[in-house]
C-alpha cells in the first residue's frame, strides 16, 4: 500500500508505464549492462487531488555532478526568465529595502542573472554540482545542496529571512511536498512571497502530453493539489498566472495566509479544474485510453515509415523522449539518431532503448526524411530556426496533441 505524499491518504496507481530508466541517464555502451530501472506508474489521489508517481528513484540517482539538462540552451526559455524576474522584482521588491531571493534549481542560473544584474541579495540553490559551477563562474551566488527543512534553518541563521522565494521547473521535482512547504515557511518573512511554476495537470490531461511524466516530476500540480498542499502549512494562494512553456505551465504565487490580498484567479481556475474534472478518477481512466492511442498510433507511423524505407531522426534528447521512447518501445531500427545541443548528452546513448545521441552538426550535414520532434514544447524556436530543412523537403512529426505529420 502506498500513501499520498501530500495528505497522507492511501492511493493505488491508475497506470503504469513500465520500466524506466533515470530520464537524463544518457549512457556510454558499457553501461548498458549495469542500467537502473524503476517500475513507472501513475495515481490520482481522490481525497487532495494531487497527481503523483507511485515510486520515485532516490534524488541523487538523478541530480548530481553530471546532471545533462542545462537551462540556457534554449533562447525562447532565456527570454521566459527575464520576465520572469522582471515579474518578481514588480511584484515583491517594490518598496522594499534591500530584498532577499532565494532560488531552488537555479541550474545555470539563467533566471537569477537577472537579480544578480541588478544587485539584488540573491542565492541559488542548486544540488547538481556541474550546472551551478556555470552559473558560479558567473558571479551568481550558488549553495550546491538539496533544499529541505534543515537546510531552510540553516538558511535562516546565516542570511535571515527572504522576501522572496522563487522555483521553475523544480517544485514538482521534490517529493517531500510536506518538508519543503514547512521550509518554505522558516525560510519566509511573514510578508515575504513563493513564486514557483511547473507543467500544469489540466493541459497534460488536454493534450495527453503523457512525456511530462517521468522520474524527475513527482508531482504534475494542479491549483487544486497546490493550494490543498501548502495550505497544510500556512499558505494560500493568491496568484495564477498560466505560461506557455513546457509545452502548458502554471506559475502559482503564494503567501501566508491573511498577510496579501487574494487575486480573483484562483477562484476562477480552481472552477475552471472541476469543470474539467480535474477532481474525478475518471477523467485519468480516459487519461490512461488516450495515452494507449497516442502509443498506437506513434508506433504505427514510425514502422510504416520504416517499412517505406524513410530516414527518421529524433529533434532533441529531452527528458520527456524517454518516456516517449520506453512506453512505445520505439527502437533504433525506428530512429537512426536523436540530434541535440547539449555537449555533454553527444556520443552516447538515449536511457533504456538506446538510440545514440548526436551533435546538431549530423542533423545539418545530412537531414533525414523525417523529423520527430521530441522537444515539441520549443517548436516555435525551433521552425524558425530549421526552415532550410522543411524547403529542402523534411517533415516534421510530431505527437502532442496528437500524432500526425505536420503540413
Ligand atoms: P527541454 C527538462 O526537461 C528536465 P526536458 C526538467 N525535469 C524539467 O522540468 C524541464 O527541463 C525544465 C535540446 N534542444 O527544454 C536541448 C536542441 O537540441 O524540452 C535539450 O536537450 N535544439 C528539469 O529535457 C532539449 O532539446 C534546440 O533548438 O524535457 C530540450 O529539453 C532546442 C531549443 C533544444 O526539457
Ligand atoms: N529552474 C531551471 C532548472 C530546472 S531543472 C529551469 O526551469 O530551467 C531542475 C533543477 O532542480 C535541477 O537542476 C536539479 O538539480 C534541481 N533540484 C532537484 N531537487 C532539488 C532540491 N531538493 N532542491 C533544490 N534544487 C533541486
Ligand atoms: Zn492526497
Amino acid at each position: 500500500m502506498n500513501n499520498c505524499r501530500v495528505c497522507s491518504d492511501p492511493i493505488k496507481p491508475f497506470m503504469s508505464f513500465g520500466p524506466m530508466p533515470i530520464a537524463n541517464g544518457f549512457l556510454k555502451e558499457e553501461e548498458f549492462a549495469t542500467e537502473y530501472f524503476f517500475e513507472m506508474a501513475v495515481a490520482f489521489c481522490e481525497h487532495c487531488g494531487s497527481f503523483q508517481l507511485v515510486e520515485q528513484p532516490n534524488a541523487k540517482r538523478m541530480f548530481h555532478e553530471n546532471y545533462a539538462f542545462f537551462s540556457s540552451l534554449s533562447k525562447y526559455m532565456q527570454a521566459h526568465f527575464k520576465a520572469y524576474a522582471d515579474n518578481v522584482i514588480e511584484r515583491v521588491f517594490k518598496g522594499r529595502k534591500d530584498p532577499f531571493v532565494v532560488e531552488l534549481g537555479s541550474n545555470d542560473g539563467i533566471m537569477l542573472r537577472h537579480f544578480k544584474d541588478a544587485g539584488y541579495r540573491h542565492l541559488g540553490i542548486e544540488p547538481s554540482e556541474n550546472v551551478a559551477d556555470v552559473a558560479r563562474s558567473q558571479g551568481i551566488e550558488t549553495l550546491s545542496e538539496f533544499f529541505n527543512l534543515d537546510l531552510a534553518e540553516r538558511l535562516v541563521a546565516k542570511h535571515g529571512h527572504a522576501d522572496a522565494v522563487i522555483c521553475a521547473n523544480v517544485m514538482c521535482h521534490i517529493p517531500d511536498i510536506n518538508g519543503v512547504a514547512a521550509g518554505m515557511a522558516k525560510l519566509l518573512k511573514s510578508d515575504g512571497v513563493l513564486m514557483f511554476e511547473d507543467p500544469y495537470l489540466g493541459d497534460m490531461i488536454n493534450k495527453t502530453s503523457y512525456d511530462q511524466i517521468y522520474d524527475e516530476h513527482v508531482f504534475i500540480f494542479s491549483a487544486t493539489s497546490v493550494s490543498w498542499a501548502f495550505g497544510q502549512h500556512g499558505f494560500e494562494l493568491i496568484d495564477v498566472l498560466p505560461q506557455i512553456t513546457h509545452g502548458g505551465s502554471m506559475r502559482y504565487v503564494l503567501a501566508k495566509k491573511g498577510s496579501h490580498a487574494v487575486s480573483s484567479n484562483v477562484a476562477a481556475l480552481l472552477e475552471k479544474e472541476r469543470a474539467q474534472g480535474l477532481h474525478q478518477a475518471k477523467t485519468y481512466v480516459q487519461f490512461k485510453r488516450n495515452c494507449e492511442a497516442s502509443r498506437e498510433a506513434l508506433v504505427g507511423l514510425l514502422d510504416k515509415l520504416h517499412n517505406e524505407g524513410k530516414r527518421v531522426v529524433g529533434y532533441g534528447a529531452t527528458s520527456k523522449s524517454t518516456t516517449v521512447l520506453n512506453y512505445c518501445r520505439i527502437r533504433p531500427e525506428h530512429i537512426e539518431f536523436i540530434s541535440d545541443t547539449t555537449p555533454i548528452k553527444q556520443g552516447k546513448f538515449s536511457p533504456g532503448v538506446h538510440i545514440p545521441v548526436k551533435p546538431y552538426a549530423d542533423f545539418m550535414k545530412n537531414p533525414p526524411d523525417y523529423s520527430l520532434l521530441f522537444a515539441w514544447n520549443h517548436a516555435a524556436e525551433i521552425f524558425e530556426k530549421e526552415q532550410a530543412f522543411k524547403a529542402g523537403g523534411g517533415k516534421w512529426i510530431t505527437f502532442v496533441p496528437k500524432v500526425e505529420i505536420i503540413k
